[in-house]
């Protein structure tokens, strides 16, 4: 079994301090999450930012701010930017940080209700925001919330949109998209090139057992705020750092190593940008 992704999704763009005060809004917040999930053993930060009243943005500026001030607490793990942005922006919006030439952004590859709103992401969404990665050298991560989306991902690999290593999310438990059950997450980690990467993101309490199932099984592991804000029934998470530092734990006990950003560049097929 290769070594174990943990990604840390560290804020989302759904959520509010009203929902959790642990959730981290400003560059200076966010900085220390990232230096503090890197430190337990993340490799990978799944990256939202906040404009200055707290809103989700996708402006460039503004992930700029962000990964310095990162980078400046010597975090050294990968950064993935979102490109999946808040439920109701446009194409050409959430393609804001891609102009940044991050090293790894997602890239949702269908359309789902998502609660009580639509999360689109038309054919021609998904083909814009490929081809700009392309065209910038950024590696996708294909979010995937149910079955369907992972034909459409293997559509823009058959056209030539997306090469080289495959890599998928399955965010499970999105009200509206897939139920995050075990056995949903074995349907999905079966039906993908049997040389791609797969990582899960179960939403609210699923969160756990899927990472445990994905630890056990080759799988990798997105944890974090953005997913989940309890770390056990009715107590808040203070950090992003508890999950991972959980997820380390359970992996320890099953004999699973943890990859550090560069084994995880490797695995991934993420080509390093300088810093
Ligand atoms: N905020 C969600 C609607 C991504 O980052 O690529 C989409 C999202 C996915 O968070
Ligand atoms: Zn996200």
């Amino acid at each position: 079994m290769e070594k174990l992704i943990i990604t840390a999704a560290i804020q989302g763009a759904e959520l509010s301090k009203e929902d959790t005060p642990y959730l981290p809004i400003t560059p200076e917040e966010v900085s220390q999450e990232a230096y503090r999930s890197w430190e337990e053993g993340a490799a990978v930060i799944h990256l939202h930012v906040r404009d200055k009243h707290g809103k989700p943005t996708q402006s460039a500026d503004v992930y700029s701010e962000n990964i310095a001030a990162i980078k400046s607490t010597g975090c050294k793990a990968i950064i993935q930017c979102s490109t999946g942005g808040a439920v109701g922006m446009s194409a050409e919006e959430r393609m804001g940080p891609l102009t940044l030439k991050p090293e790894y952004a997602s890239l949702n590859t269908g359309s789902i209700n998502f609660g009580d709103d639509v999360f689109i992401n038309s054919t021609q969404m998904m083909e814009k925001l490929a081809l700009t990665m392309q065209e910038y050298g950024v590696k996708p991560e294909f979010e995937t919330y149910e079955e369907g989306h992972i034909h459409n991902a293997m559509a823009l690999v058959k056209k030539g949109l997306v090469t080289g290593k495959l890599n998928f999310q399955f965010v499970l438990g999105v009200p509206g998209a897939m139920a995050p059950t075990p056995k949903n997450l074995l349907l999905l980690s079966e039906a993908i090139p049997s040389d791609a990467t797969w990582a899960v993101a179960g939403i609210g309490r699923h969160q756990l057992v899927l990472s445990g199932i994905a630890v056990l099984i080759g799988g990798n592991v997105r944890v974090g705020l953005e997913d989940n804000i309890y770390y056990s029934k009715g107590v808040l998470a203070k950090s992003n750092a508890e999950f991972v530092a959980r997820i380390v734990k359970i992996a320890k006990e099953v004999g699973r190593e943890i990859a550090t950003p560069d084994e995880a560049r490797r695995i991934l097929g993420i080509e390093r940008h300088a810093d």
